[in-house]
């Protein structure tokens, strides 16, 4: 493999890129005309102008990508995050233009897309998954019965959905009736797919979620949990490795549920299991992502273990370096998202010119970003401008050191999120390491300025 063009732009671009180097390998960057003077276009050794800024007019559209990896003679396409990266279609593409997609093989991407038949597929394996429908229900008469069944609380969840998006939860028999309808049409305008699955409903749930590694030769390994239950509106904020609400215990069974899970469908490369944690300590499979993942540094700084570099190995054929028993998670990761956006105006986008910039520096601390004094943030992408990370030997450590990077950071021009984020490490609640999804929720003073 000696050229790999990178489907993506902003950080997760240069972070591809920065592998890469590392590798002795070629970086052709593509990008809209609205990224023209981003850093992942300085920093590649090649770079395709593939459309107008809008994302269906150039990162998702994958005539343009396919065309510019045949100009540049690249061997392989990484897609990163969002954008084309979980497109079975896609990943179908790459592979028949003579590239090799370096990411699961699109029937795996395909089938874990359909959140039913993934939760299926995970319940064969013995995986455990929410009591809810087994498989998509089609009638009211059909969900008033799977009521009866798993009783209220109950959620609705879109087959096609993913992410949070398109859920609804009922509490009895009337709120049933009229949302069902509502859901099914919600999910065939959001997803064209009206098919909708039912699950009982955890009121406060965790969500905590193991990486995954497969080589091509059938070897799976997990790389500890992530916490991301800080969220809002299924945003993620702050996510964390390991999780505070996982002990040993929980991490092996987890971790080995997890590698069951991907082994039965012949998972490869990376990809993450998504577990809702219950407070008694039980676990369900909610969803699996065969993507990289944005929150991805925390597993590398627990762990030692470069996960860009991994993906392209093993997409060359290459064996995992590792046994499950070489894989040891020391310490503890923090990472922030920072984005351009403003808390005080319901995180209203800022997207615009950075006049200055200040990057936080010192022991344990990482800065994925593609931003510089002089950039201007272009409105037509997501407004994450950089992912603060930190490292330290334990997570008191980890938030002193996290809040005083948050401290140092300055971005000059747009609002941030990041005092927001100060706020909430520096919390009792957050320090506590008791809190679920309803955090912010159910602490909305952190919200207030
Ligand atoms: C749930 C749930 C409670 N009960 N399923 C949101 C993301 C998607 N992967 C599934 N999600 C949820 N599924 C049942 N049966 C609560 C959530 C949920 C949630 C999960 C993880 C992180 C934040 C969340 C915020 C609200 C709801």
């Amino acid at each position: 493999m000696k050229k790999i063009l990178i489907a993506n732009r902003g950080e997760i671009a240069l972070r591809v890129i920065r592998a890469c180097k590392e590798l002795g390998i070629r970086t052709v960057a593509v990008h809209s005309t609205a990224d023209a003077d981003s850093l992942h276009v300085k920093l590649a050794d090649e770079d395709v102008c593939i459309g107008p800024p809008p994302g269906k007019k150039s990162y998702l559209d994958m005539r343009q990508i396919l065309s510019a990896a045949t100009v540049v003679g690249a061997d392989a396409i990484h897609p990163g995050y969002g954008f084309l990266s979980e497109n079975p279609r896609f990943a179908e593409l790459v592979g028949k233009c003579g590239f090799k997609f370096i990411g699961p093989s699109a029937q795996a991407i395909s089938r874990m897309g359909d959140k039913s038949q993934a939760k299926d597929a995970m319940r064969a394996a013995g995986v455990p998954t929410i009591p809810g429908s087994d498989g998509p229900v089609a009638s009211i008469d059909e969900a008033r019965q799977w009521a009866k069944t798993v009783g209220f609380p109950m959620i609705i969840k879109a087959v096609s959905g993913g992410g949070g998006r398109g859920m609804r939860v009922v509490r009895d028999v009337k709120e049933l009736e009229s949302q069902f309808p509502v859901a099914t049409a919600e999910a065939l305008s959001c997803f064209g797919d009206g098919r909708v699955y039912m699950e009982r409903y955890f009121e406060r749930p965790r969500h905590v979620e193991i990486q995954l590694m497969a080589d091509s030769q059938g070897n799976v390994v997990h790389l500890g949990e992530r916490d991301c239950s800080v969220q809002r509106r299924h945003q993620k904020l702050v996510e964390e490795s390991p999780s505070p609400a996982v002990d040993d215990k929980i991490r092996q069974a987890m971790g080995k549920a997890a590698v069951k899970g991907a082994k039965s469908v012949g998972y490869e490369n990376a990809g993450t299991m998504e577990f809702l944690l219950d407070e008694d300590g039980s676990f369900y499979f909610m969803e699996m992502n065969t993507r990289i993942q944005v929150e991805h540094p925390v597993t590398e700084q627990v762990t030692g273990i470069d996960l860009i570099r991994t993906q392209i190995m093993v997409a060359r054929g290459e064996e995992l370096p590792w046994k499950q028993s070489d894989i040891k998670v020391k310490g503890h990761a923090i990472e922030c998202r920072i984005n351009a956006e403003d808390p005080s105006q319901g995180f209203r986008p800022c997207p615009g010119l950075v006049k200055g910039l200040h990057v936080p520096g010192g022991f344990g601390v990482r800065w994925d970003s593609h931003i510089y004094a002089g950039y201007t943030i272009p409105p037509h992408y997501d407004s994450m401008v950089g992912k603060l990370i930190v490292y330290a030997p334990d997570r008191d450590q980890a938030i002193d050191r996290m809040v005083r990077v948050l401290d140092e950071l300055v971005v000059d021009g747009p609002a941030t999120t990041a005092r927001l984020q100060r706020r909430i490490l520096d919390s009792k609640i957050f320090r506590s390491g008791a809190f679920t999804t309803k955090f912010l929720e159910e602490n909305p003073q952190l919200l207030e300025v």
